[in-house]
């Protein structure tokens, strides 16, 4: 289990961020775990790129009323609200903050290097926003967390 916001160190980044562009087709899906039984049936892995990781982060946030993008979708311009609340968080700003989740946590879980993960919605609780996913890589063998 991964959460979204969490801390990380500057120089990794730079790293991880060179190392995404040239491996996206380095090996195929091994799929997604599969998620059983006692878990809801509406939270199952289902496999995402990293826009699509995004995409639904934002969602996220938005669901918690935290409007991320400027005229709403995705103008490119963040929202006074947003960079507010990544500056909380101690990412500087919005942007920072999306370098984050689309950089520095998508390196930690894309294990195999091959542009996709696993992505769950997690029961929407207090202390557990709407904002928090559960990732694992798109390999059984390399569970997250
Ligand atoms: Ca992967």
């Amino acid at each position: 289990m991964r959460r979204i916001i969490t801390v990380s160190a500057g120089a990794a980044v730079v790293a991880a961020m060179l190392v995404a562009g040239a491996t996206l087709a380095a090996k195929p899906s091994t799929g997604c775990p599969s998620t059983a039984s006692e878990d809801n049936r509406d939270r199952v892995y289902f496999i995402v790129d990293v826009d699509e990781w995004w995409v639904n982060t934002v969602d996220g946030f938005e669901a918690e009323g935290i409007p991320v993008y400027v005229g709403g979708g995705y103008s490119g311009e963040f929202t006074a609200q947003f960079d507010a609340f990544a500056a909380d968080l101690g990412f500087g700003d919005g942007a920072g903050l999306e370098f984050f989740v689309k950089v520095t946590q998508w390196a930690e879980i894309d294990k195999n290097d091959n542009g996709l993960v696993c992505m769950k919605d997690r029961p929407i609780t207090r202390g557990n926003p709407a904002y928090f996913f559960n990732g694992v890589d798109d390999q059984a063998s390399t569970k997250h967390g």
